[in-house]
């Protein structure tokens, strides 16, 4: 049994490898949901929906989230209707928000929904949210010459904003009241191995990581637990994970994911690129194997997730 905590766009890549090495009903990924966002009265799910899409091979490759093939009919009426549709959702997503927003207002929770889109899209492992209760991810903008520091929700910085202004901090809104979701944390509890995918470790494995009782878990295992640096020569492939790094005096490269993650895995998988930093990741207490971890394809995925697994 494989246990992989999840974020979005990263992680969905790393599991379409695990599901290519591990059979699928013995693969839980635990999805972060702080990047949830509320928009046009629909509660959309991103990091679940990217997973969903990505290990269903629905996914629009070239963007990494969305589905492939879309049309943008709904979006162009809203900005016809002057709305500033700054969150792009295709027709045949909008039809997921609307599912997932029906049943939440029936009473269903995230989990349960979320099992039923990933049964629809005729899935096998299982993908839970890390919790069903409200969490949101809240940045703290630094301040400029013209403006000063405020707060935005994450889709505000992550897409309106296009990432681009300096970070002075992150809160996770709710964290305190959140409870893991049924299934969570014995899925880390269980498991043969945990995997902490090459997520923002910021934003997406961070909020993951605060919900009562997972980073517990984790510890309470530690030998057993890998995690994948998504910092690959102190630069991420995609996202702004090494800038929110910097500017939260952390190390933009793998030591500083490795500082992060020590509590919790003992090994940490570094790309090639970085093997001049395994001795200051030793360093940290966690282990370092060095591989190739860019996933340029479905079997250099499936290649990474059978160094991660075989490294325990
Ligand atoms: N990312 C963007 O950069 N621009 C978008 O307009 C956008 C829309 C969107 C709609 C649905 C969805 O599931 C994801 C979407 N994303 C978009 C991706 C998303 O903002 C990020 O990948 C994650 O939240 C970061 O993990």
């Amino acid at each position: 049994m494989i246990t992989v905590i999840s974020g979005g766009v990263g992680a969905a890549r790393y599991l379409t490898g695990q599901l290519l090495t591990t059979p699928a009903r013995e693969v839980t990924a635990v999805v972060n949901v702080a990047d949830d966002v509320e928009l046009h009265g629909l509660r959309i799910s991103p990091d679940i929906d990217t997973v969903i899409y990505t290990l269903s091979g629905a996914v629009d490759r070239g963007r990494g989230w969305g589905l492939a093939d879309e049309t943008w009919h709904a979006l162009t009426g809203l900005q016809e209707l002057g709305l500033d549709a700054w969150f792009r959702l295709g027709d045949r997503d909008l039809a997921t928000h609307m599912f997932r927003t029906t049943l939440l207002r029936e009473g269903r929770s995230l989990s349960e929904v979320t099992a039923r889109l990933a049964a629809a899209r005729g899935l096998e492992c299982r993908v839970l949210p890390v919790s069903d209760d409200p969490i949101e991810t809240r940045v703290t903008l630094a301040a400029t010459r013209s403006e000063p520091q405020r707060e935005v929700g994450f889709q505000e910085y992550f897409v309106r904003l296009g990432h681009k202004p300096a970070v002075a901090g992150v809160r996770f809104a709710g964290i305190d009241a959140a409870e893991a979701a049924p299934g969570v944390l014995e899925a880390i509890n269980d498991a043969d191995a945990v995997v902490i995918a090459p997520s923002n470790p910021v934003v997406s494995i961070g909020p993951v990581l605060a919900v009562r009782g997972v980073a517990e878990a984790l510890a309470a295992r530690r030998e057993r637990n890998v995690a994948v640096s998504p910092l690959v020569a102190g630069a991420t492939l995609k996202g702004p994970a090494d800038r929110m790094m910097r500017s939260l005096g952390e190390a933009p490269s793998a030591v500083g994911v490795a500082r992060r993650y020590r509590d919790l895995v003992a090994k940490l998988v570094i790309d090639e690129a970085d093997a001049g930093l395994a001795e200051a990741v030793a360093a940290t207490g966690v282990e370092p194997v060095v591989a190739q971890t860019v996933m340029s394809s479905p079997q250099a995925a499936a290649a990474l997730a059978l160094t991660a697994v075989a490294a325990l």
